[in-house]
């Protein structure tokens, strides 16, 4: 097997034997040859278009399929199968249509009549259809940009098909999203080519981040600052994990008269800002556990069911794989699957779960963190910034943000957070912030040190606030007292970081190591042109950024 699209990867040079992260050669197989279909469904799906056929089933379709191949997303074979021949199916399809509109038989390229051969093995099938075949240009550096293009890819994918649930779509992602796929082996593009179509794939994954902003607030309001609770209270329970707030909604709304209480988990937590979630459901309550790498122990110990709406899963252990649902794009053999019926699903059997289970005994004693910290909450706030900022008050603002993992030179993040002096605000975003978001940091004249902006895909808020910022103070945004440090774990990080570059920010810190599908000459073209680095120690990172 061959992949390397995570952190995780096996000894930083990529899972060959078995996946790091649980992922068996089988199940990498049937996702490779899953991207090769996706692919020649691209191509079949540019000509339709051409020919003004709708592609709208394919479009959504390619859009979380890309989404179910991501890290821990999905480990059941028999869905990527099932998949597979959807996309054979809508392909097929397609050619029909174009065929019938054009007065000569269509020659379609070899990908586009493309089928397994299922009477076979698909692990030998799947590895000659990897990602590794496009090494064939034999020009490492191009190699590295097309998996960061196809990685980078999949995150914007995963962004577009949230928003694309909650109504907001934008056909030009799908669009250049196909015609991505469908040039991913061309071999007449030079090495700034796939830097710039690398960082066209940040470009429209701003696109897809702001989408889901508006799809969040326009249905569920903007964040407001709210405490949440992380002590558990007493009585039966159900948790739920991933980013999908559109989910999240739905079992809620299931859940009302049920008398379970709702507790988020993982990036679900900044759920509680948005007004119409929290006012319209009082069983909403808490959070409970910290980041997906946690989560056997913070499973294993929660009293009730839980639900997975998107990535992070890992392997459940058996001590809880009975009380565990995935739903949507997310999939792992032997755990029940929840059905979707019109764009809602069906929690019943989860539910069902949860009344069946003890719940918490007792309530703990409290404790809670605040959320809700996105672009509105701070740009309403944006004078006592300012005057801060001019003061004196806030010598400088860190985005300390990205994914958490499992491992320990993620302490860096932490200490770094620690070390951070007392006139500057911490912001932060998607699940790294669980080594440290629950510290006392105090205030700098009525406003919060620590500032939790959402999910990873809030990055888009926290854009807004640096453009904010840089108007407000009549600065560049490089120019800003304002340093990025982030740390990466899967494929949406990625996306996330290729939209810095695409914005032109600068002196961004990556961490805690360089993605592996990096050659040295393609992060040595990204630091120059953009400062980009990897980090080093707090303390020095620290004295860089605040210049002293
Ligand atoms: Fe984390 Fe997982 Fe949000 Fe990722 S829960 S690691 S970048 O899926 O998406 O931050
Ligand atoms: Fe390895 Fe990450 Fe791929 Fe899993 S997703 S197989 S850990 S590189």
């Amino acid at each position: 097997m061959f992949c390397e699209q995570c952190e995780q990867t096996a000894s930083g040079q990529g899972c060959h034997q078995w996946g790091a992260c649980g992922k068996s050669p089988d199940v990498n197989a049937v996702q490779d040859l899953l991207v090769h279909c996706l692919r020649g469904l691209s191509v079949v799906a540019i000509a339709a278009r051409q020919q003004q056929i709708s592609t709208q089933d394919a479009d959504l379709f390619i859009c979380d399929a890309l989404f179910a191949t991501m890290t821990n997303v999905n480990f059941d074979r028999k869905r990527f199968v099932t998949m597979m021949r959807q996309a054979i199916t809508l392909r097929e399809m397609l050619k029909l249509e174009v065929q019938r509109r054009s007065n000569r038989p269509t020659v379609w390229p070899e990908i586009c009549n493309y089928e397994p051969d299922w009477s076979e093995s698909l692990i030998e099938q799947g590895f000659a259809k990897s990602l590794t075949m496009l090494q064939k240009a034999g020009n490492p550096d191009i190699f590295a940009l097309q998996l960061t293009v196809i990685y980078g890819l999949k995150g914007m994918v995963s962004y577009a098909f949230l928003a694309a649930e909650l109504g907001q779509e934008d056909p030009e992602i799908y669009y250049f999203c196909e015609q991505t796929l469908a040039d991913l082996d061309r071999s007449d593009l030079q090495l700034l080519d796939w830097v710039n179509l690398a960082l066209k794939v940040g470009e429209l994954n701003f696109r897809a981040m702001e989408l889901l902003d508006r799809a969040h607030t326009e249905t569920y309001g903007h964040p407001v600052p709210t405490p949440v609770p992380l002590n558990p209270r007493q009585g039966q329970a159900i948790l739920v994990s991933g980013h999908d707030i559109k989910f999240l909604a739905a079992l809620l709304e299931q859940t009302k008269n049920t008398g379970l209480t709702v507790y988020t988990h993982g990036e679900l937590l900044p759920g509680h800002g948005y007004p119409k979630l929290k006012e319209n459901y009082p069983h909403f309550y808490g959070h409970y556990g910290t980041a997906w790498q946690n989560q056997t122990k913070d499973f294993a110990k929660f009293p009730g069911a839980i639900v997975m709406t998107t990535n992070c899963l890992m392997p459940p252990h058996d001590t809880y794989d009975e009380k565990i649902f995935t739903v949507g794009s997310v999939g792992y053999p032997g755990l029940i699957h929840l059905p979707i019926h019109g764009g809602i699903p069906d929690f019943g059997p989860a539910i069902a779960k949860a009344l069946a289970l003890p719940g918490f005994t007792v309530t703990d004693p409290p404790r809670s963190v605040t959320t809700g910290f996105a672009h509105n909450a701070v740009m309403t706030v944006a004078d006592t910034v300012i005057n801060a900022v001019k003061a004196g008050q806030i010598r400088h603002f860190f985005l300390v943000g990205g994914c958490d993992g499992a491992k320990p030179d993620r302490n860096y993040y932490t200490e770094l957070v620690e070390k951070v002096p007392d006139d500057c605000i911490v912001l932060t975003l998607a699940c790294g912030k669980f080594r440290f978001f629950d510290q006392q940091l105090g205030e700098i004249g009525g406003l919060p040190r620590l500032m939790d902006v959402g999910q990873c895909n809030d990055a888009y808020s926290a854009i807004q606030i640096a453009l904010g910022l840089s108007q407000a103070l009549g600065m560049e945004v490089n120019e800003l007292p304002l340093s990025m440090i982030l740390s990466w774990y899967e494929q949406k990080a990625i996306a996330v970081l290729l939209t810095l570059l695409h914005l032109g920010i600068k002196n961004i810190r990556l961490g805690p190591t360089l993605p592996a599908f990096l050659t040295p000459n393609v992060f040595a073209l990204l630091s120059e042109r953009y400062n980009l680095q990897g980090i080093t120690t707090p303390e020095a990172d620290l004295a860089a950024c605040l210049g002293s």
